[in-house]
């Protein structure tokens, strides 16, 4: 698989691409990536790529010229252009399966205000954000789309049964995991991980993960990987529905919250979690 990048601040991608398994896999030929300084393809003298926003307004914009210019010179047959964008369709493990399907990616990184739209318009690129935060600029956002999609690609995590696994959980890790020593500092690993016993060891990893059953025509599955956690109420509450209360959730859990009070079941109080969020979370409640 081949990504070609285009930015105008290609120092950026040294390290990322040297490095651990994206490096590898570079090294290893299987994969390409290829960053290109958009500058090239700037009018000389003073090689600019941006340009005041017609209508006013702070800021600069990205000039259509040389970024489609440079995106058709790299771009090869069936190629995909996808721009980073803060507004775009947020980057997600389906997305990222997909894309490693893909034989060339041409990553397009904006800086200033943005680029301007016309640029979409005529490469047909796909606007993919990773999250919704404000970052200065597309580098970074496709390093991380670099990341997550390279480690998808046949061969490139040379562990296959990871990646198994993986599409089970929907590629989250749903246990906590411990190695040596057993005892650091007197937080002790649990004894069932040292007991040898892969039946025992199998039930407890799973035993958070377990979703209870659907009833039917009610809300959206919980995503995969989501667990249901006690957010330590003592025993069950029996709320009836509308009634007010306050549980203790972290920002990840308030997400989810409209859903898990329409599915859980009125005996108690459930929201989904990671186990150690749920843990983490106990330390603040608010009112819902
Ligand atoms: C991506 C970018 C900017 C307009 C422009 C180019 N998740 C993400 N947050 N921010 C970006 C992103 C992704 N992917 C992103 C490209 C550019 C931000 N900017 C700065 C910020 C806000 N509005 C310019």
């Amino acid at each position: 698989m081949r990504f070609d990048v285009i930015t105008i601040f290609p120092e950026l991608f040294e390290s990322p691409l040297q490095v651990s398994l994206v490096g590898k896999a570079i090294d290893g030929g299987l994969l390409e990536v290829e960053v290109h300084n958009l500058r090239n393809w700037a009018p000389h003298p003073h090689r600019k790529v941006d340009d005041a926003p017609f209508g006013g307004g702070a800021g600069m914009v990205m000039a259509p010229g040389p970024v489609v210019d440079a995106v058709e010179e790299v771009r090869r047959p069936g190629g995909r252009v996808i721009q980073l964008s803060a507004s775009g369709e947020p980057l997600t493990q389906a997305m990222a399966a997909e894309l490693s399907q893909q034989n060339q990616l041409v990553l397009v990184c904006g800086r200033y205000e943005g680029m301007d739209d016309r640029i979409q318009e005529i490469l047909g690129s796909q606007e993919v954000s990773i999250g919704e935060y404000v970052l200065a600029g597309g580098e970074v956002a496709a390093l991380v789309l670099i990341e997550a999609v390279a480690r998808l690609v046949p061969g490139v995590l040379g562990n296959e049964v990871s990646l198994a696994e993986e599409s089970f959980t929907g590629g989250l890790l749903e246990y906590p995991q411990y190695t040596r020593p057993a005892d650091f500092r007197g937080h002790k690993v649990p004894d069932v991980l040292l007991s040898g016993n892969h039946k025992l060891i199998a039930d407890w990893r799973r035993q958070d993960s377990a979703l209870p059953a659907r009833s039917s025509g009610g809300p959206e599955p919980l995503p995969r990987g989501a667990q249901w956690a006690d957010l330590g109420a003592a025993g069950p509450v029996g709320l009836g529905s509308g009634t007010p209360c306050t549980v203790r959730l972290s920002s990840f859990c308030r997400a989810q919250l409209a859903r898990v009070n329409l599915e859980a079941p009125a005996a108690g109080l459930l929201a989904p979690t990671r186990r150690h969020r749920a843990v983490k979370s106990r330390s603040k409640g608010e009112q819902l």
